[in-house]
């Protein structure tokens, strides 16, 4: 029987992974843990700590306390946070995952998912239909942090057989946690901006593309990865996971099929730089072929659900 530790889970990704590893697993093996307080579902349906990954002792003592077999590392400061602190986020970011490679070495949590990003790639890597193997400058703390990662990762893999996992995430969007703090993140509030006030001023131009994945696509994604067997894994990097492509102008148009009189207006700020480095669409063609990736949803069907989900929730 799997035991499962999902750290960061109060986060956009924790907050919606943990119940479904808790659907899948059980809920009395799924130990979500954060070092901020996680949502009442989450703290109701099973076992949850405060628990800081930058803390080795304790992680260690917590991981052999409750015979834990693999790790799901959520915890980072993301492209937008990370500029305004890159020092200490770069400190952050590798410390967190390497305390958890360390913990895969020591101990008998030997599978790891770690998230890399499309913030791996930069400015000099090809921007359409982004392949596997490419280019790699990323100009961001977060991206330098996401390629070092994905490096140590296969590292780990190749020198002391940990069975880390990663997938190159593009922008996350979801209703039930709002974003953390990243480049992506104006995909996310322009619903809700567009529920609780009818208008929106996006930090992106308007035709700024970027890859973009709905939740449930990306959670399925990482357990798919997670339940794969090893010799199908061709990749001991990180997965391209491409989902969709669209621009700012793109979601509210699609926005003002349901409402018509959704208003956008632009103001991009420090975080256009980064959005200008990172692809605008994926080749996921090796994740689909290795382990079947296979996302449903494109962005009208996700604006539907999102409108839906985030007038429910705010009602
Ligand atoms: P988030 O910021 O919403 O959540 C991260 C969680 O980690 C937070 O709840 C935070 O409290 C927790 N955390 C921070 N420091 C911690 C520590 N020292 N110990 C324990 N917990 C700690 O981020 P997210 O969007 O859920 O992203 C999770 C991971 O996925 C990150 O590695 C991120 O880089 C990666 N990723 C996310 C996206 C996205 O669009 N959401 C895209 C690409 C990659
Ligand atoms: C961010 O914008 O920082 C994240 C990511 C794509 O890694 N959503």
């Amino acid at each position: 029987m799997e035991r499962i530790l999902v750290i960061g889970c109060s986060g956009q990704i924790g907050s919606e992974l943990t119940l479904e590893l808790r659907r899948i697993y059980g809920n009395e093996n799924v130990f979500a843990t954060d070092i901020k307080q996680a949502a009442t579902d989450i703290v109701e349906s099973g076992p949850f700590d405060i628990l800081d990954v930058l803390d080795y002792s304790n992680l260690v003592h917590f991981v052999v306390r409750n015979k834990i077999t693999q790790v799901y590392n959520l915890a980072a400061v993301l492209s937008g946070n990370a500029e305004k602190i890159p020092q200490k986020a770069w400190e952050i970011n590798m410390k967190a995952l390497m305390n958890t490679l360390e913990l895969a070495r020591e101990t008998d949590a030997k599978k790891l998912f770690w998230p890399s990003s499309i913030a791996v790639f930069g400015p000099t890597t090809p921007r359409y239909n982004t392949p596997q193997l490419t280019v790699m400058e990323p100009n961001t703390v977060y991206g330098i942090s996401k390629l070092a990662g994905e490096r140590w990762g296969e590292y780990y893999h190749k020198r002391y057989g940990v069975d880390y996992r990663s997938l190159r995430y593009p922008g996350l969007i979801s209703y039930k946690t709002e974003a953390g703090g990243g480049t992506t993140d104006y995909a996310v509030e322009i619903y809700y901006e567009a529920i609780r006030n009818g208008s929106y001023e996006c930090f992106l131009s308007e035709n700024t593309a970027l890859p973009m994945m709905f939740m449930s696509d990306a959670i399925k994604a990482t357990i798919d990865l997670m339940e794969a067997a090893p010799e199908n894994l061709s990749l001991r990097s990180s997965y391209n996971v491409g989902g969709m492509s669209f621009t700012p102008k793109e979601v509210a148009a699609a926005i003002r099929k349901h409402m018509p009189s959704f208003e956008i207006t632009y103001k991009p700020d420090f975080r256009q730089a980064i959005a200008d480095s990172w692809p605008a669409s994926i080749d996921d063609s090796v994740a689909r072929k290795d382990w079947g990736l296979n996302d449903q949803h494109k962005l009208d069907s996700m604006t539907e659900l999102m409108l839906n989900e985030i007038r429910l929730k705010l009602a």
